[in-house]
């Protein structure tokens, strides 16, 4: 992946973790949330904390991955039964890989719901129907804002509107001139939605939990 962001890489990455057998890898998933953390970097420092927060999550979930237990964290669906017939959904340690009081599916919970988020923002930027501050504020009280206590909300409503407005914005996606940029934008909605479906096997997610 190159330095600069790229809509269409973050794209093709979330697209190749998911799998014919309706599963989604962690690898490919963590990818593309790399991809989204460079361009919350190029926005500035407003955003700094929003960053910091899911480069925290992706360590997490790249250390289960890389540790002994690795093997387990090849997919969501993998990690869910995992970490649910081990008793580690709800933080239980995992010494050798580092993360103690977290588990995998926590901190997936809390990317996946901002992957609504993403989804909710990106339609309303492709269909044009606000500006960029405006529409990542309607999305975010449709879908993240729930999750989070009021000092986060306050935070985020600052920095949203430190948003550009539209035609800058699709420009800094680097997928083209404006319109070829809106292109790829509906290219991506599906693909979030697709991400937000694929279920674990039997034996049901985790509980959603307000602020665990
Ligand atoms: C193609 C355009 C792409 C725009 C890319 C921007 C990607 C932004 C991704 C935001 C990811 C936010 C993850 C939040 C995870 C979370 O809910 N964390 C909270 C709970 O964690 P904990 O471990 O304590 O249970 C945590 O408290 C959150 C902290 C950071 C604040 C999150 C505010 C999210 C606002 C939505 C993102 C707006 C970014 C606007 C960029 C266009």
């Amino acid at each position: 992946m190159s330095e600069e962001f790229s809509l269409q890489e973050v794209i093709d990455s979330f697209r190749l973790s998911l799998s014919d057998s309706k599963e989604i890898f962690l690898d490919q998933y963590v990818e593309g949330w790399r991809g989204l953390v460079k361009l919350l970097n190029s926005l500035g420092s407003v955003f700094g904390f929003i960053s910091k927060d899911v480069v925290n999550k992706l360590s997490i979930l790249v250390s289960l991955r890389g540790g002994p237990e690795g093997a387990h964290y090849l997919s969501l669906q993998s990690m869910v039964q995992y970490e649910l017939q081990s008793g580690l959904v709800e933080g239980g340690d995992h010494p050798a890989s580092g993360t103690r009081g977290v588990s995998g599916c926590r901190t997936l919970l809390r990317l996946h719901r901002a992957l609504r988020w993403l989804q909710l923002f990106l339609g309303g930027v492709s269909r044009d129907e606000g500006t960029p501050p405006t529409l990542c504020s309607l999305a975010y009280s449709q879908s993240l804002s729930q999750h989070h206590p009021w000092v986060i909300r306050s935070a985020a409503g600052l920095a949203f509107r430190m948003l550009p407005p539209r035609d800058p914005f699709l420009r800094m996606l680097n997928a083209g001139e404006p319109p070829q940029a809106v292109e790829v934008l509906g290219g991506a909605v599906p693909v979030l939605g697709e991400l937000q479906f694929r279920s674990p096997p039997a034996g049901g997610a985790p509980p959603p939990s307000k602020h665990r």
